[in-house]
Order: structure tokens, then C-alpha cells, then sequence
């Protein structure tokens, strides 16, 4: 937790003029300072050697309090760390990203600048929804699976009524029907929550109802819709100001895709694109956690590469040339070529490139569910899904310990340092793009493990929609879908209700209140991150984004984790703020204030 401070600088423009300027340039950061300084000085490190330059005393921006000064910070490494030396008469002080110290403190505390990475910025600015197409909404019932229509693995598909409980269908045989067409019709729905981003599960040919287990990732399913379909939702969503991203199932193939197929001929060129093993009792190739269906690709070889990423033809491309706005990518930490994490670099810098090229503003970000610093260093993914940075953290501390997902619980002091230290970790532009989720399609509903109370869920978005990142819902949540049992999937995949009377309208307009604030507020979406609280039972942070002219946007984040009234008692800093919901006013300084179920203040 860090004091209000008297000496500032962030990512933000009035101190630091541009993102991701090249390598080999400069940079120009300011410092704004009440202190009595004598003089500043920006320190950096180059080849080993910690230099220092003077900086210069610049017209103040703004008619804010402090002085401002500023200097060029030269950017000749891949991550840049500096930091704030301010003198005074007899003695020096440090302004490092953890506030201001006697000491330089070490560089993993200073401030760091990657050059050369430009970022999909329009997502900063989105909120997603994800969508698991099965279980949706059924816009087209001329489209659905009939129960016997194929055989899949042992087993015929079925057919199953849209609203039967999950528990009756406990594997991936049973289709519900939704369909792309589902998703064009609620597109207005979507719109009014406030949504403009969707994620979608993976759309294309596959047996399972989940389809990680692609047979041609060149059409969408014709039980979705198909390429008419897919084509339709493009264009109404684009209408709409809804983007959307693809699951990229890059790791395995289904057993049924035509390459897997013909690679289990002895002779087959296709063979190389997989692994081959022969041992006792075990599947003759290597597959996901040994799934039989989930043969893996071998990306040694160089068709594969082809054939997924770098080729003019390749599915990367195919998908964005027709409308998609980026990649998901399903369990990136395994797509590789053999060896270790980060052998495989080059190969995600060669598919991050691709899709570049074909959309520029392309996003590109990871399944990783742990510590993914090694894989985000701007040149591969943009961001990665932020589990272990927010959403599992998050969730062990607003969930009862009980379940066999919360083995363990935090405190406030705990989650803070477990956030700040992910955040930290990761230069200011890759934190942005990181795709914060509390819940999804792989374990169990953010309400359920709430003991389905609404306060504290609310508590949870609150926290999803003014963190540093991305917010991705997850389809229902809003309406108060839940699960029936504990554990993960399948049970937080049950069917969307379109029946009104089965909805929370309270918590979907609450939410809905919620994502109008994240896309009304530039410091939610793009400012930087300081911690103003932590006890057990509540934690609170400050959002605060610079504009050139030095007007500082500012929005307060305060939750508690308990279900009823919790008051809490912390600093702000001075001026007026409102409730973003409840359009309450209040006045900086020391405040108390409810913080149960989450707010949100403006500044
Ligand atoms: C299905 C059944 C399962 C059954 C399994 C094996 O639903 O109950 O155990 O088959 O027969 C997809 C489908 C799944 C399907 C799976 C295999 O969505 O329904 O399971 O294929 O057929 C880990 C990985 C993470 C991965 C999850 C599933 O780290 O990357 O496991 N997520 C992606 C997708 C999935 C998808 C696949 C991978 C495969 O998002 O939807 O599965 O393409 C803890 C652990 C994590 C674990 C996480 C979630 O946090 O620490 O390691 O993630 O739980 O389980």
C-alpha cells in the first residue's frame, strides 16, 4: 500500500510522452514534485552501468500543485528501467514505481519503459463478454445437432433441450443448439449491457459441443450456422461496435482433422506435423494431457508453421481477413516446438507477426493460467489471460475456502502484494492488454463460489471492471446463472435463459452500471495503478490517468469481501469525487465510506 504521494510520475502523457517509441531513440518522462528539490536527475541503467542525467525544470502542465521537470530517457535496451533521483540541500530522495525512498532500491522496483511495442489500444478501451456458441442462445433451431446424427468416439450425439440442468449431461456428447445466429440476434441485448468486445469458444467444424476438437478450422460449424452465418454476425456486430476474438486451438487438433488423418500413414508427409511415441499403454502419439481426440502439432515442422501461422494462407489470417479482431490463444504455454518455454518465443513471435500483418490492430493474448513474464515481452502476445495476476487471486479472497477450487484463502494484505507484484512484473503497456477474467468455460462460476450472494459477486466486478486490463464477463453471470454443483467444467456451462422471469434484473443493472463507468473512465482504462488500502476484509486502489495538459482523471476502486455493511476508512486525495453508481458526492481526504458490494469514485 502506497501513501499519497507529493511526487509523481506513470505510463500516462503528461509523464511519458509516447508508448512503445522505437528502440535506439528516446523518450521524453517528467516528473512533477512539491517537494523542495535543488535539483533532478534521471537514472537509467546502460550496459551494466547505472548513468544519470540531469533533468530540466519545464512550465508546470496544468495549474496543479508542484513542479514539473523532465528529460529524454535513451532507449537502448528491450526494457528500459529507470527512476527519479530528487536532491536537496543536504540529502536525496528516490522516486522508484514503489513510491519515494532514501535508497535507489533495486531495479526490479524501478520504473520500466519497453520501446518498440505498439499495443491493440482499442481494446483498452472494450468490454468483452465471452460466449461458450452451444450454450448461448438457439437462433436458428433448423441448424441443430439431432440426437444420432453422427457418432462421436463411443457415443452418438444427442440432442438436449435448452434449459436442462447440466447435471443431466455431464460430457461433451450432449448439444444444446446455440448458434451463431443466436449471438446476431442478441446483439442488442449485448449492446445495451454495455458489451463491445466478444470472445467465442472455438466456432469451427468439430464433433464435441465444446470444439477444442477442430476437424477443419476453415469453415464454422454448420450446426453454428456456418460461414453464412459467421459472415452475418461480422457485419451486424461491426454495425454494432462489437469486436471479436476467436478461440485459437493451435496446441492439438481433433482426431477427426483431415492432417491427423492422413498422418497416421507410415509414409505421409503429414506425419512430422505430430509427435510419435511408442510405449506400452500409453497412445501412440502425444496429445493434450493425453486426450485421445487431442492429437498435439508438432511445430519443428515447418508445414505446421505454415499451415496455422505464417502462410499467406494460413488459419491465423484466414480468420481476421474475415472479420475476426484477434486471437485467443488456447493454452499458448504448450503451442511450441519442442524444449523449453522459451525456445518456443520465436515461434509465438511468428504467429503474433502474422497476424499483424493481416490486421494491424490485431489482439493477440494467451491462455496461461501461471506466471506468463517470460512469454510478454511485447514481441509474442500482447497480454495473456490474467488468472494468476487477478482472477484466481481475487477469487481466493472473496470465495469461502471450502470448495474443492478455494483450497486456500487470502487476506487483503495478501491479494494486494499478489496483485502488485503481477503487475509490476510487466511493463505498463503489455499490463493494459492483459485479459482479466474472475470466472470462464474452465472452472467454476465466480456466483457459485460466492455461495451465490449477488453483494459480494458485485464486489468482484466492481474489482473486474477498475483493474488494470481487459474485462471479459463471462455469458449469464449477469443474470445471476450459477451451477449446481461444485468442480469446474462441465458445470459452469449451463444453457443462457432468455426467459425475463428467471433473471437478477437488480445485478444485471448493477453490472450494467458497472461496465458504463470502466467505458466512460480513460484512468480505468488506461491509467496507472497504486494501492491506497488493505485489511483483511477490504482492499482499495487509485486509477489516475494524466492528459497532456496535465488534468489528472482520477477513479477510486474500494471492495469488501463482506456480504453485509462494512464501513472502511482511507485517504483520497483531495477534491470532489462522486459514486459512479449511486451518484453520490463526497469530498477527498479521509474518508469512510461503505465499501460493501464494491464502489467506484470518480475524481
Ligand atoms: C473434457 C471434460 C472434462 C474431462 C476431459 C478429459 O469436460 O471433464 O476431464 O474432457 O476427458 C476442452 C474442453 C473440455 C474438455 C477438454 C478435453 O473445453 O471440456 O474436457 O477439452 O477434451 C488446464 C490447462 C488449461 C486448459 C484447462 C482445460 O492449463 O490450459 O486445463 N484450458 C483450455 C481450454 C479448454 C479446453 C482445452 C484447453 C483443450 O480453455 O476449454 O478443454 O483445448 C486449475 C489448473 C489448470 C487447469 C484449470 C482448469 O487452475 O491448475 O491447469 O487448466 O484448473 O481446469
Amino acid at each position: 500500500v502506497f501513501p499519497l504521494l507529493s511526487t509523481q510520475h506513470d505510463h500516462t502523457p503528461a509523464y511519458t510522452e509516447v508508448l512503445g517509441a522505437p528502440q535506439g531513440g528516446s523518450v521524453r518522462v517528467r516528473v512533477r514534485t512539491t517537494l523542495s528539490v535543488t535539483a533532478v536527475h534521471l537514472k537509467f541503467v546502460r550496459v551494466g552501468e547505472i548513468e544519470s542525467v540531469p533533468a530540466r525544470e519545464v512550465t508546470p502542465l496544468g495549474d496543479g500543485p508542484g513542479r514539473w521537470f523532465e528529460a529524454d530517457l535513451p532507449l537502448h535496451g528491450s526494457r528500459v528501467r529507470y527512476a527519479w533521483q530528487l536532491e536537496f540541500l543536504n540529502d536525496h530522495l528516490h522516486l522508484t514505481a514503489l513510491g519515494l525512498h532514501r535508497t535507489r532500491r533495486g531495479f526490479r522496483s524501478w520504473f520500466s519503459y519497453l520501446p518498440g511495442h505498439t499495443s491493440p489500444e482499442w481494446a483498452w478501451q472494450s468490454v468483452f463478454y465471452q460466449i461458450f456458441p452451444d450454450r448461448f442462445r438457439n437462433g436458428d433451431p433448423g441448424n441443430s445437432v439431432q440426437t444420432g446424427e453422427y457418432v462421436y468416439g463411443e457415443r452418438q450425439v444427442e440432442q438436449v433441450p435448452w434449459g436442462t440442468p447440466i447435471d443431466a449431461w455431464g460430457d461433451i456428447h450432449g448439444h444444446y443448439g446455440g448458434d451463431l445466429n443466436g449471438i446476431t440476434q442478441a446483439l442488442p441485448y449485448l449492446t445495451d449491457l454495455g458489451v463491445t468486445g466478444l470472445w467465442l469458444t472455438p466456432i469451427f467444424v468439430s464433433p464435441s459441443n465444446h470444439r477444442y476438437d477442430i476437424t477443419d478450422y476453415r469453415h464454422v460449424d454448420p450446426h453454428l450456422g456456418g460461414d453464412e452465418a459467421w459472415d452475418e454476425l461480422v457485419r451486424a456486430s461491426a454495425q454494432a461496435g462489437v469486436r471479436i476474438v476467436l478461440d485459437g486451438v493451435f496446441n492439438h487438433v481433433g482426431n477427426e482433422n483431415a492432417l491427423f488423418r492422413a498422418a497416421l500413414a507410415e509414409d505421409a508427409p503429414e506425419r512430422a506435423m505430430f509427435t510419435w511415441r511408442d510405449e506400452p499403454g500409453k497412445l501412440p502419439y502425444h496429445a493434450f494431457f493425453d486426450v485421445p481426440t487431442l492429437p498435439k502439432i508438432d511445430y519443428r515442422n515447418g508445414a505446421a508453421v505454415h499451415e496455422f501461422f505464417s502462410g499467406e494462407e494460413s488459419v491465423v489470417r484466414h480468420w481476421l481477413r474475415r472479420g475476426a479482431a484477434g486471437w485467443r490463444l488456447d493454452v499458448a504455454h504448450m503451442i511450441g516446438a519442442g524444449g523449453t518455454d522459451e525456445d518456443n518465443l520465436p515461434l509465438h513471435r511468428t504467429l503474433k507477426r502474422a497476424a499483424r500483418e493481416e490486421r494491424p490492430d490485431a489482439y493477440v493474448f494467451g491462455e496461461r493460467f501461471y506466471d506468463p513474464e517470460h512469454a510478454l515481452d511485447g514481441q509474442g502476445e500482447d497480454g495473456s489471460m490474467n488468472y494468476h495476476g487477478f482472477g484466481l487471486p481475487v477469487m481466493q479472497w472473496l470465495a469461502r475456502a471450502n470448495m474443492t477450487f478455494e483450497p486456500s484463502r487470502l487476506d487483503g494484505e495478501e491479494l494486494v502484494e499478489i496483485l502488485w507484484d503481477a503487475y509490476h512484473a510487466l511493463p505498463p503497456q503489455v499490463a493494459l492488454s492483459m485479459f482479466n477474467v474472475l470466472e470462464s468455460h474452465d472452472i467454476p462460476r465466480a456466483l457459485y463460489r460466492l455461495g451465490n450472494d449477488r453483494t459480494r459477486f458485485l464486489a468482484g466486478v466492481t474489482l473486474l471492471m477498475g483493474y488494470v486490463g481487459v474485462p471479459c464477463t463471462y455469458y449469464g453471470s449477469e443474470v445471476g446463472v450459477t451451477q449446481s454443483r461444485d468442480g469446474a467444467m462441465p458445470w459452469c456451462r449451463e444453457s443462457m435463459p432468455w426467459d425475463e422471469s428467471q433473471w437478477d434484473t437488480d445485478l444485471r443493472a448493477h453490472m450494467k452500471a458497472l461496465i458504463a463507468v470502466r467505458r466512460e473512465s480513460r484512468a480505468l482504462q488506461r491509467g496507472g495503478l497504486r494501492f491506497l488500502h488493505a485489511e483483511e476484509d477490504a482492499v482499495a486502489f487509485l486509477r489516475e490517468y494524466t492528459h497532456e495538459d496535465g488534468r489528472t482523471e482520477r477513479a477510486a476502486v474500494i471492495t469488501s469481501r463482506r456480504p453485509t455493511a462494512h464501513e472502511v476508512t482511507l485517504s483520497l486525495p483531495g477534491g470532489e469525487w462522486r459514486d459512479a453508481v449511486t451518484g453520490e458526492v463526497l469530498r477527498g481526504g479521509h474518508v469512510t465510506l461503505d465499501a460493501c458490494g464494491g464502489r467506484v469514485l470518480l475524481g
